[in-house]
């Protein structure tokens, strides 16, 4: 899970190390400005805690959407694990039931489990995620009465602007981006802003293969489809604008 506290105008977040070292890398990327300030990491209680701004202070009742990148949020190995050493996951198999009784496969049913890329790619199938390259994991809206159209002017300008960043960003080209967020904030004085977050599952992608992250994913191609979710999104984001 997202494990998090507050501490001193910063977040804490669980330590990992793929993160950490993603966000060290991102602190000297043209993607800086689009990334929360990483400030290294600190122990609290036996935890290791990954130190990063705080995003919504001085936010009065931010509203926030959580957008999820990419046309899958598994990874590859996440696949080749299910065929070669395959681990059944019981609270993945209850929280597909929950959601939709039929879903899953009889063997499903009589072992009460399913691999984590099984439960993983149903969620990217039913979901936006394998149409539209992003789906939307969560909105908070703390007071609709002060809705204005100004943020989503701001909004359209930053997608555009992360997507030249990310252009010219060696760590975009070298990454695997999976599982990653959008995180859109803003509140009743307008002030918006997109960042990056969550990189828990961005990895150095093979030096054989040379990612465009704007073509389909296929076993084997690592393609993550993130900039197929940035069009989409921001395409979606300009029509709200025009109409
Ligand atoms: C969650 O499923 C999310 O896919 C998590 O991804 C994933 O964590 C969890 O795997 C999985 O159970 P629901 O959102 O449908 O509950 P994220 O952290 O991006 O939200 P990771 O990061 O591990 O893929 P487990 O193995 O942590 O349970
Ligand atoms: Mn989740």
């Amino acid at each position: 899970g997202n494990f998090q506290l507050s501490e001193g105008g910063e977040v804490l977040k669980r330590f990992s190390e793929v993160e950490a070292v993603c966000l060290q890398a991102l602190m000297a990327d043209p993607l800086r400005p689009f990334v929360p300030q990483y400030h290294g990491s600190v122990n609290r209680g036996g935890n290791s805690y990954i130190r990063l701004e705080d995003l919504l202070s001085g936010l009065k009742n931010p509203v926030i959407m959580d957008c999820k990148m990419g046309v899958r949020t598994y990874q590859e190995e996440e696949l080749t694990k299910s065929h070669t050493k395959p681990t059944l996951r019981t609270d993945m198999y209850q929280k597909m039931v929950k959601v939709d009784p039929t879903a899953p496969t009889v063997e499903e049913h009589e072992q009460r489990g399913m691999t984590k890329w099984r439960y993983l790619q149903w969620r990217d199938n039913t979901s936006s995620t394998s149409t539209l390259g992003f789906r939307i994991e969560g909105i908070m809206v703390r007071d609709t009465d002060r809705e204005k159209d100004e943020p989503r002017k701001a909004y359209h300008s930053r997608l555009q602007a992360l997507d030249e960043a990310l252009k010219e960003s060696p760590f975009f080209k070298a990454h695997e981006v999976i599982g990653s967020s959008l995180l859109f904030v803003h509140d009743w004085t307008s002030k918006a802003s997109i960042w990056m977050i969550d990189f828990g599952k961005t990895t150095p992608s093979p030096s054989t293969v040379q990612l465009r992250h704007d073509v389909p994913w296929a076993e084997g191609n690592r393609e993550d489809g993130y900039l197929i979710g940035l069009a989409a999104l921001t395409s979606l984001v300009g029509q709200a604008i025009s109409q």
